[in-house]
């Protein structure tokens, strides 16, 4: 799934592979009898046992011939030949034929309308693409006609009205073409087309259903699903379709939403829009199984590459919908171009492409096809992949001698479960020489020479200097395990630390509680290398006490002085968690915050939280790293655990690290992960992400579908420019402002994401 998923992106010339040409139309049965008799109903029959309706096979001299109804036509009659179907189908074409009856036969329908009906419809009198109601029939008593259907007709029943002017008795043999219909059956979009002057881009094939939503709009079928992909200018003269849907930014907002509903709860894989030369903002498809809710976390974003800027361009915007079910999708849709065009809307659900080579032979071998396409293109971009990474490799190598041949190897090549995979880390001897002091520049920035002190006797003694691996980045486990893992996360956890170890470093100011004077209760988390307890400081200042486990003293303790460093820095602020002091051993005594992280109160919390609340925890987020940013604390590997709430519902943050070797993979941006740059930069990427799962209501974490693997070869492509790289697409929660903020946070260069100030400015109105 997830490799299809970064795959769509690329290839986009099949956007019409699925479409209606390709159903594989074939006749439904009246010749050879898949349509029952019982199926083949009529108005009235001149004789049931002659010219009753079941005589009415195409190709077929049954009893008499045809079905021929009871009285003559005229232009006042409503006679008609029903085939009911078993399901919905898309019917495409409409072949008669007279009746010959062995050379007796004298009648035919010259001309006849098409009614039709399907699932909560009612009937609907059929109009072509030019207008038309009345259809060409047959002009003899033997030749069949066939009539394609443009647009086609998607229905369970179909009625076949034959008319006339002039009064006369009428025979008819009729067949049906078509295919299993899987697709929606109805759409509405709001507001309509905009029609300005002589510019109509109204949906002027919709067709006349009657049918409205609870809120008044059309409901039905029209040019978003008519098959027809038009790929001249909507603008130009000689446009002798209607095409195009076009929205006008000043009479709609420049925001649309369309509803579409299926027959059955679909998965869906991916939606496309065929659009013009848009500059689409955002796209935001939600979903509701029951057909009444849109669950909120349900809902999936997506915005526009900065690459399609051509406004003279047809092109399709695909989004890929990760599999999500739903039998009604809403997508809404913002732009800030002048119009916004749509000409088709198209989706994918994967589970039905298998499901339907039962029922349908035709389908089968496109499905096949399909898959062996998809093959094709998965083993060829592994390939690239594979490639690409050899070639990073090599070229780091390169460097890597050409710099400084005494440092160590500035890679490590890694497998990771059957795959290989290659990835730059840097060598520990390297990054604590280069990254280290920088560390302590900005930790340190004025009281650099005398605040440096070495070494606690526990750990120099045990912890010796290791290069960093792959245990140095903290996984959050893949999909598949997340339950138990991910979301039973501690209270105030320390997830993540580091290979290369240098020195400890203690502030003489910092306040050192005796190990008596401290109660230590039951433990309330526990990160990777880290344990959280309950702990009060005799007198009765309750707190939390953190101290490095056993065996991983090395990274624990780095951590910790790390962590210690940065809260000295920050002092007492309101929005963050505050350093009481250290004990003996320099275990942190840390303040207790109430709720504990945010992600297990949003997990514990039976309803969805509101807008409201989310805002208000953003808020006192970005102030506390607004203020971080301020003093040239750089956090270093924020996500939502390191934010805490407290008894009043206010979020404070914790464990600020500094631009330390380590990162939490899912939520670093890529510089983190692939270079070992930690700015204020890359916290903007860090927290933008932990925004983003907030957003989600804590139930879907940044790249949720990507392993671990996956995120670290999406790093490297999003650093390489590629087009198929993927950065996460932020929910449209926020206004229109803060969105924009922060998706601004997930640009690649660094320079182009703002800062903690700015992003602050809106949450504070
Ligand atoms: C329609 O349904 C009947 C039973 O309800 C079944 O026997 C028949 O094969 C179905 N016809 C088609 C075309 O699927
Ligand atoms: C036409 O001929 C066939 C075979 O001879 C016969 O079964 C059928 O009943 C005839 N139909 C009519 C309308 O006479
Ligand atoms: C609509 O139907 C009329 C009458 O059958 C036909 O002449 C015309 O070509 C049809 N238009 C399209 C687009 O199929
Ligand atoms: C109009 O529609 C018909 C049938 O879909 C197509 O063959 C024709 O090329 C279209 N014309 C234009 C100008 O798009
Ligand atoms: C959708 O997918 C889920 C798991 O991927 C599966 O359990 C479910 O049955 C599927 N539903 C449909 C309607 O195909
Ligand atoms: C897109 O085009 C507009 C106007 O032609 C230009 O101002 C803008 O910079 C372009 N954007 C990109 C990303 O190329
Ligand atoms: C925009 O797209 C059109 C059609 O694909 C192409 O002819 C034109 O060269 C493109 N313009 C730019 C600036 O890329
Ligand atoms: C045409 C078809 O196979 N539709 C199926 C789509 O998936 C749902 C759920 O698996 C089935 O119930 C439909 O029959």
């Amino acid at each position: 799934m997830q490799i299809v998923l970064v795959l769509l992106a690329i290839y986009e010339t099949t956007t019409n592979a699925l479409r209606i040409e390709q159903c594989g139309a074939r006749e439904l049965g009246m010749q050879n009898g898949d349509i029952f008799d019982a199926q083949i109903t009529a108005s009235s029959s001149f004789d049931k046992q002659s010219v009753g309706p079941q005589n009415a096979r195409l190709h077929s001299e049954l009893a008499s011939g045809a079905w021929c109804p009871k009285p003559q036509i005229n232009s006042k009659s409503y006679e008609f030949l029903q085939v009911t179907l078993n399901d919905t189908f898309l019917i495409t074409a409409v072949e008669t034929q007279g009746r010959y009856g062995n050379g007796t036969g004298r009648e035919f329908v010259s001309h006849y309308m098409i009614d039709y009906l399907r699932t909560g419809s009612q009937w609907i009198r059929y109009k072509n693409r030019t207008g038309h109601v009345l259809m060409d029939g047959n002009f003899d008593t033997t030749t069949p006609v066939i009539r394609t259907l443009n647009p086609p007709i998607v229905a369970s029943r179909i009625r076949i009205v034959p008319a006339s002017k002039s009064t006369r008795t009428v025979c008819m043999r009729a067949e049906v073409h078509g295919c299993k219909h899987d697709g929606v059956i109805y759409y509405s979009t709001a507001p309509d087309g905009s029609r300005l002057d002589t510019l109509d881009f109204k949906d002027n094939l919709f067709e006349d259903s009657q049918m409205y939503t609870e809120s008044g709009i059309k409901r039905g079928l029209g040019l978003l699903t008519d098959g027809f992909v038009a790929h001249t200018s909507p603008f130009e003269k000689n446009q002798v379709n209607d095409s195009w849907i076009g929205w006008n930014r000043d009479t709609t907002d420049g925001h649309i939403n369309i509803l579409f509903e299926f027959e059955d709860v679909h998965n869906f894989t991916d939606v496309v829009l065929a659009t013009f030369g848009n500059r689409i903002d955002q796209i935001d498809v939600i979903f509701s199984q029951d057909g009444k809710t849109f669950p909120f976390f349900s809902q999936i974003s997506s915005s526009e590459r900065q690459s399609a800027n051509n406004t003279s361009r047809r092109y399709d915007f695909r989004v890929p919908l990760h599999n999500r079910a739903g039998r009604k999708v809403r997508i809404s849709i913002r732009f800030s171009s002048d119009w916004m065009f749509l000409t088709e809307v198209h989706f994918t659900s994967a589970a039905n492409l298998t499901l339907t080579s039962e029922k349908m032979p035709t389908a089968s071998s496109a499905a096949t096809q399909q898959i062996a396409v998809i093959c094709g293109i998965i083993f060829l971009i592994l390939l690239i992949c594979v490639l690409y990474c050899i070639r990073v490799c090599l070229k780091r190598i390169r460097k890597n001698k050409s710099v400084d041949s005494n440092v160590k190897k500035d890679l490590i090549i890694t497998h990771m479960g059957n795959k290989p995979a290659c990835h730059v880390f840097q060598s520990s001897s390297k990054l604590s020489n280069d990254h280290y002091e920088i560390a302590n520049d900005i930790v340190y920035a004025r009281s650099q020479k005398s605040t440096l002190l070495s070494v606690s006797s526990k750990s120099s003694s045990s912890c010796r200097q290791m290069p960093p691996t792959w245990n140095n980045f903290n996984f959050p486990p893949p999909p598949d395990s997340k339950e138990e893992h991910v979301y039973s996360q501690p209270v105030s956890p320390e997830n993540s630390s580091n290979g290369s170890y240098r020195s400890i470093r203690k502030v003489p100011a910092l306040k050192k509680y005796p190990t008596s004077a401290l109660l230590i209760g039951k433990s309330i988390g526990e990160g990777k290398f880290t344990i959280i307890k309950e702990c009060i400081i005799f007198g009765g200042l309750k707190c939390a006490h953190k101290s490095t486990k056993e065996k991983d003293c090395v990274h624990g303790t780095r951590a910790m002085s790390d962590e210690t460093a940065c809260l000295l820095k920050c002092g007492r602020h309101p929005r963050i968690a505050e350093l009481y002091g250290v004990d003996e051993s320099y275990n942190l005594l840390l303040e207790h915050v109430e709720y504990g992280c945010v992600r297990n109160f949003w997990l514990a919390s039976s309803a969805p939280l509101d807008t409201e609340f989310l805002v208000r925890i953003c808020k006192d987020v970005y102030i506390a790293m607004a203020y971080l940013e301020s003093i040239n604390v750089v956090h270093g590997h924020f996500t939502p655990n390191n934010i805490l709430l407290d008894s009043n519902f206010h979020a404070k943050i914790c464990s600020p690290r500094g631009p330390s070797h380590h990162a939490q993979l899912r939520y670093s941006a890529p510089e983190s992960i692939v270079n070992n740059e930690f700015t204020h930069k890359s916290d903007a990427w860090a927290v933008a992400a932990s925004v983003y799962e907030m957003a989600y209501q804590c139930r879907q974490r940044p790249y949720e579908e990507f392993t671990n693997e996956l995120i670290v070869d999406n790093a490297c492509a999003l650093l390489d420019h590629q087009p198929n790289a993927i950065v996460p697409m932020m929910p449209t929660v926020f206004n229109y402002e803060i969105l924009q903020l922060l998706t601004r946070c997930f640009r690649v260069n660094q320079m182009e994401r703002p800062t903690f100030h700015t992003l602050l400015e809106p949450f504070q109105n």
